[in-house]
């Protein structure tokens, strides 16, 4: 398998969930913030220019949700709990982080594109503090209704870049506290082969930004 991977991007749950569950893959890098992602040869992969992308035996999936998904069923493992009803509704959770989460952050790091002028994108700014800030309370309340005496899934490795995100990046600061989504992350980075990989993902994505 050939992950298209950019460090510290959401990429990195895929990263995440191949690394627990032994499954052998290759990491490819293409640069989000320098573009790569919107550029050929990766726009062949994706046309919507962003990671992640799997490419399984030439068939490629995108959308961290999907790929996520297809680790678990593949890996046998990844799934809290695999009941239709529990899949479903670690899925509804996941979809929550993917489309509130990750847009309200989308809109907050690259503004201009939602905007047709600096001022306007500066209110898209702040709107998606809001925004973001109403999204992470939403997480965080179906993720403190989960029983954590189970093992670490796609989930856990999905909520945690998450968590991840909210302590690194400036614009977390501030944002209303999330006991039970840092309690992941947490879990993420005492489980030695998994603190690696975010190890050496935080390693790269500083060493890309300088
Ligand atoms: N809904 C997509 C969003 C993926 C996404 O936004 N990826 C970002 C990195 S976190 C990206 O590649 N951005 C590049 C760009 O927008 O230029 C998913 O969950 O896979």
């Amino acid at each position: 398998m050939r992950l298209y991977h950019s460090p510290m991007s959401i990429a990195l749950a895929c990263r995440l969930a191949l690394t627990a569950a032994d499954i052998g893959h290759e990491v490819v890098i293409v640069n989000s913030l320098s573009g790569e992602t919107k550029q050929e040869p990766f726009l062949s992969i994706n046309p919507l220019g962003e990671v992640p992308a799997l490419d399984h035996d030439g068939a490629i999936v995108t959308q961290t949700v999907a790929i996520l998904s297809f680790i678990a069923d593949h890996g046998g493992q990844g799934w809290a709990d695999p009941t239709p009803i529990e899949r479903a509704k670690e899925l509804s959770t996941m979809i929550v982080a993917a489309a509130e989460v990750q847009a309200a952050w989308k809109m907050i790091n690259r503004p201009n594109r939602y905007a047709p002028s600096d001022t306007a994108a500066a209110e898209v700014g702040a709107q998606a503090r809001i925004r973001l800030d109403a999204a992470y309370a939403e997480l965080e309340r179906r993720i403190a209704l989960r029983d954590t005496g189970k093992a670490l899934g796609i989930l856990d490795y999905h909520a945690g870049v998450l968590a991840l995100w909210k302590i690194m990046a400036p614009a977390g600061q501030g944002l209303s506290p999330t006991p039970h989504l840092d309690a992941v992350k947490d879990r993420l980075m005492n489980t030695p082969k998994l603190r690696q990989v975010i190890d050496e993902d935080i390693a790269n994505y500083t060493a890309m930004v300088g």
